[in-house]
């Protein structure tokens, strides 16, 4: 089909509740596979830098308040404005990995109380991860780590809810769950394995896909 190229980077997307160690693994990642010579770029969400991305920025500082709808719609609003360049990236070869996606946007928000389906219908369109890597800790273990900042969605409750609603989401085709309390170390070498599979994959032609179409 017109989807399928010869040569593509590939879409990994890193979730998790909030201290399970993303943002670190995702570092490790890039330079991993930036020192074997591929191509990658580290991206992640919310994309702080565009004028979306700040109001999302103040909302989660408790610096604003807006209706919990209308901030599902505008975390989504940011995905959608960096979906073409995923996408030229992505074809052009280039293998990207991202902190946070879409499944964050319906995690977080249907903890909420929003219903899920209505959650996921501005998702609808983007970019398929060919790899979700969750890195799976307890709520009670992830608040143990440095404990929580001030931002809005640090309170064990809130992160108890957004376990469940993941354990919603997880599709055993794209997924692999990760346990997250191993050695830093020890999770990395998972997470190689597990990504270096995906790449060539990918570049073998690996046909795009679309989220929850
Ligand atoms: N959100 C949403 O509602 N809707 C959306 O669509 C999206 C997001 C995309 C901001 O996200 C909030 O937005 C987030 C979800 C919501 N709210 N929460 N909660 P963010 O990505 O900007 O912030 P974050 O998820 O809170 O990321 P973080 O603080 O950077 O945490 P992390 O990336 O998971 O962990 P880390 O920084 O790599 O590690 C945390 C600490 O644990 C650190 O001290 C490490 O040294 C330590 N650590 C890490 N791994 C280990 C191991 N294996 N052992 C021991 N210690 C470890």
């Amino acid at each position: 089909s017109s989807d399928k190229i010869d040569s593509r980077g590939a879409l990994i997307v890193l979730e998790g509740l909030d201290r399970c160690g993303k943002t670190s693994q995702c570092g490790r990642l890039h330079s991993y596979l930036e020192e074997l010579g591929h191509a990658v770029e580290l991206w992640r969400f919310p994309d702080r830098n565009t004028g979306v991305g700040q109001m999302i920025s103040s909302y989660l500082a408790n610096k604003s308040h807006l209706d919990d709808h209308a901030i599902h719609l505008l975390f989504s609003a940011n995905r959608w404005e960096k979906r073409s360049l995923m996408e030229s990236k992505l074809r052009s070869g280039t293998t990207l990995i991202i902190d946070r996606y879409s499944f964050s946007g319906v995690a977080f928000s249907s903890a909420k109380g929003l219903d899920v389906e209505w959650c996921k219908a501005p998702e609808a369109g983007l970019l398929a991860p060919d790899l979700v890597v969750y890195l799976g800790i307890s709520p009670e273990k992830a608040a143990e780590r440095g404990g929580y900042g001030g931002e809005r969605y640090e309170k064990l409750e809130f992160q108890k809810k957004v376990v469940e609603s993941y354990k919603t989401l997880c599709d055993d085709a794209t997924w692999k769950i990760l346990d997250a309390t191993l050695p830093m170390e020890d999770v990395e070498k998972q997470l190689r394995q597990i990504v270096m599979d995906c790449v060539l994959t990918c570049r073998k032609g690996k046909p795009f896909s679309e989220l929850w179409q």
